[in-house]
């Protein structure tokens, strides 16, 4: 298996992640969408990483369309996304919000990073940054200092997206040391673990 992409990209990290925690032995070539466009866009016609090509060739993309392939594939009965019911709901619901979080972060920093800082629009910027904090308080209000994970007593979906949206939001500027020591907290445990540690970017 091929993962294209670099995982200072939040989806492509979610997706390195998952393949290391399932043991999952593959290959990264690390592209970017904007540093290596022709290369992004054969794999994925978007341009958007990250793309998995598996062993037989097939492509997928979309960070949640390759985890739920490897959630089939790999998970057994006990997949990082669990496979029905209210169990579920719960992990699809703080992805989402972080998929999400992240999106938001991104659109912020798209803007700031692809258009004359004279055009600015700071109102956009700040709407997405207070979107993106917005949701990750929400999962911070989730985190308890006696359990490992956000749910399920077990690894899943939802610690790996906050995990990825935590790092990002960070970056971008927001004080998660202050404002969500029970989030930042639960990614410095996760951080302990290889399938976190070993998929950690190099510094910018
Ligand atoms: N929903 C997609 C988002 C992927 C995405 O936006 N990737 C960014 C990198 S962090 C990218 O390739 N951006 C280039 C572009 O949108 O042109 C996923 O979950 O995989």
């Amino acid at each position: 298996m091929i993962l294209i992409g670099v995982n200072r990209s939040p989806y492509t990290r979610r997706v390195a992640i998952t393949l290391r925690a399932y043991g999952v032995v593959y290959e990264q070539r690390d592209l970017n969408g904007f540093g290596h466009r022709e290369d992004v866009r054969a794999a994925n016609p978007l341009g958007r990483i990250p793309a998995l090509v598996l062993d037989s060739g097939e492509t997928l993309i979309d960070s949640a369309a390759i985890v739920d392939h490897l959630d089939e594939t790999c998970g057994g009965d006990r997949p990082l996304t669990p496979r029905l019911g209210a169990d579920r709901r719960a992990v699809l619901k703080i992805a989402a919000m972080m998929m999400g979080a992240c999106d938001k972060g991104l659109q912020a920093a798209y803007h700031r990073n692809h258009t004359p800082k004279e055009k600015w629009h700071q109102p956009w910027i700040d709407d997405c940054m207070a979107q993106m904090t917005s949701a990750l308080a929400a999962v911070e209000a989730m985190a308890r200092p006696d359990e490992p994970y956000l749910s399920l007593g077990r690894l899943t979906q939802a610690d790996i997206t906050a995990f990825v949206a935590e790092r990002l939001g960070r970056g971008l500027g927001i004080d998660t040391d202050t404002r969500m020591p029970g989030l930042r907290a639960l990614t410095r445990r996760l951080l302990e673990q290889p399938a976190f540690s070993s998929t950690e970017p190099p510094p910018a």
